[in-house]
């Protein structure tokens, strides 16, 4: 993707671990890569289809200036987030915080730290089989259109299924949604868990009855698996209550380890089916 550049902005702040940093103050110096279409303001010649970068430079200071963090980490993280709410038209950033003044008792250039932050497409699967859930998913949904981080793009009708792995438990309601998030997965899993919560998730049995289930299916395509999550999740493509939904909204996208569409590995299910 194009790109637009800023490098090494001065500006005179706060953060540091030291009470004398938070006190005094001293030089940062930022550099950001945007990631944005140029395609359209090269063509047309128009600012308003690209970035500004003197507003994106006014918004580094605004961020770095107001805020004293212990840590350039926290101070990155908090400036490419803003910067990604605030520019829809950046798709991905990488931002870099030096320090040349960092009070270590050595000389150096500059000590810092470099990283990457973006929008991210993932795919939520939504199942309920306990109490009222049609109205416990809509709410639920209606839940993460409020989270300032995550946007619903498209969703599935939701679909009665008959309860697959521990069967002798009520039917579910599934269906899944598509959202673009400017959340890291582990963060994307944590507000997931915490919705969960809110709508009375106790977990009792694995695959066992539950008011509410946000798995996440995919993300971009990665794979991932930690100790807490396994993306994509592993055992979608023998779970027709997961493909038969997302085939309605993501038909055409790969899976980034079988390398087959979802349309395809849920045809293949239903061919499993009939055999
Ligand atoms: N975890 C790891 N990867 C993921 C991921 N990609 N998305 C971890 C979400 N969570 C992930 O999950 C246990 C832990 O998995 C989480 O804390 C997270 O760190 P859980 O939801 O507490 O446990 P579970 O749901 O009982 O187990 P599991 O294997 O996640 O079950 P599933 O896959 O959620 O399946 N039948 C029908 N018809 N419809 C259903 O929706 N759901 C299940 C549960 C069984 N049968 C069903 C349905
Ligand atoms: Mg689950």
């Amino acid at each position: 993707m194009d790109q637009i550049t800023i490098k090494n902005l001065e500006i005179f702040a706060n953060h540091g671990v030291y009470e004398e940093e938070n006190r005094l103050g001293q030089l940062f110096i930022v550099s950001a890569v945007l990631y944005v279409n140029t395609w359209r303001a090269g063509n047309k010649d128009d600012l308003d289809m690209s970035v500004d970068y003197g507003s994106v430079c006014k918004m580094i200071a605004d961020c770095m200036e107001k805020k004293t963090f212990h840590l350039i980490e926290a101070a990155a993280e908090y400036t490419a987030r803003e910067i990604l709410r605030a520019f829809p038209l950046v798709h991905r950033v990488d931002l870099t915080i030096n320090k040349p003044w960092a009070p270590i008792g050595l000389h150096l250039d500059t000590a810092g730290v470099t990283i990457h932050r973006g929008r991210h497409r993932a795919y939520i699967g939504v199942g309920s089989n306990i109490g009222d859930s049609k109205t416990i998913i809509s709410m639920a949904l209606k839940h993460i259109s409020g989270i300032p981080d995550i946007e619903i793009k498209k969703c599935s009708d939701f679909i009665i299924t008959p309860p697959y792995g521990v069967t002798d438990q009520p039917d579910f309601l599934n269906g899944c949604v598509e959202i673009e998030t400017l959340m890291e997965p582990e963060e994307l899993l944590d507000t997931l868990n915490q919705i969960e919560k809110i709508f009375g998730r106790e977990r009792v049995i694995h695959w066992g009855p539950r008011t509410l289930d946000l798995d996440i299916l995919f993300y971009d395509d990665c794979v991932i698996n930690t100790k807490r999550l396994t993306v994509p999740h592993p055992d979608m493509a023998n779970r027709g209550f997961v493909l038969e939904p997302l085939n309605q909204i993501a038909g055409w996208y790969m899976h980034p380890l079988y390398h087959k569409t979802v349309e395809k590995l849920y045809n293949e299910w239903i061919r499993g089916r009939k055999e």
